[in-house]
């Protein structure tokens, strides 16, 4: 439709920790968020995954990598803007070379080995490291990430997601319509 606008998003984990980044421009300005943005015109979503992930961090996943990383769809209406986004979401999990608590019989060809120092952020996010879930600044994210993303975090194993959040005027306040929400 017309008024929708369709984005990627990537929650990117090491075992217990979370990479998030700190906006410095555009939507979510000053807060933290996870990577992602805009798809381009015609672009698939896990396209757009790949390419946002690596813009915004450095890290490279495989189009194959990222399509088995896809965890569901959150969609966000706004009561101050006839806009609705729609936002693919992806859920990747890295292995850090030298990193004490990655085990080392997890090498299966599916890993993604990751370089701590090679991770960067651009001039629009800097990443950082969250080193436990209890830590992630909710207080400074989007209000729906309190509800999908502490259970994505929290769930041990594969999860789909379906959630339709509407914000009210200002942004600052999220009702749920719906969410859909399994672990498989
Ligand atoms: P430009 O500057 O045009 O390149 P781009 O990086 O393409 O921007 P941007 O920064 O607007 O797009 O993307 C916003 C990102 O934030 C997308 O990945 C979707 C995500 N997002 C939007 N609303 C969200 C919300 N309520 N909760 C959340 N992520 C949200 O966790
Ligand atoms: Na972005
Ligand atoms: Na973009």
């Amino acid at each position: 439709p017309r008024n929708r606008k369709e984005f990627s998003l990537i929650v990117l984990t090491n075992e217990n920790r979370i990479l998030i980044g700190l906006k410095h421009r555009g939507f979510g300005k000053g807060m933290f968020n996870s990577f992602g943005g805009k798809l381009e015109k015609g672009e698939d979503p896990v396209v757009a995954a790949c390419r946002e992930l690596h813009e915004e961090t450095g890290i490279s996943v495989t189009v194959k990598h990222m399509t088995e990383s896809k965890i569901g769809i959150l969609h966000f209406t706004f009561e101050d803007d006839p806009v609705e986004m729609c936002v693919h979401l992806f859920r990747v999990n890295v292995s850090c070379c030298g990193h004490a608590t990655d085990k080392a019989d997890n090498a299966a060809s599916e890993q993604i080995l990751v370089d701590p120092l090679t991770i960067r952020g651009c001039d629009e996010i800097t990443p950082e490291w969250i080193e436990n879930f209890y830590h992630i600044p909710l207080h400074n994210m989007f209000a729906d990430d309190s509800i999908w993303l502490t259970f994505v975090l929290a769930s041990k194993k594969k999860v789909v997601l379906d959630g339709w959040f509407h914000f009210l005027a200002g942004g600052q306040e999220v009702n749920t319509i719906h969410h859909h929400f399994v672990d498989i």
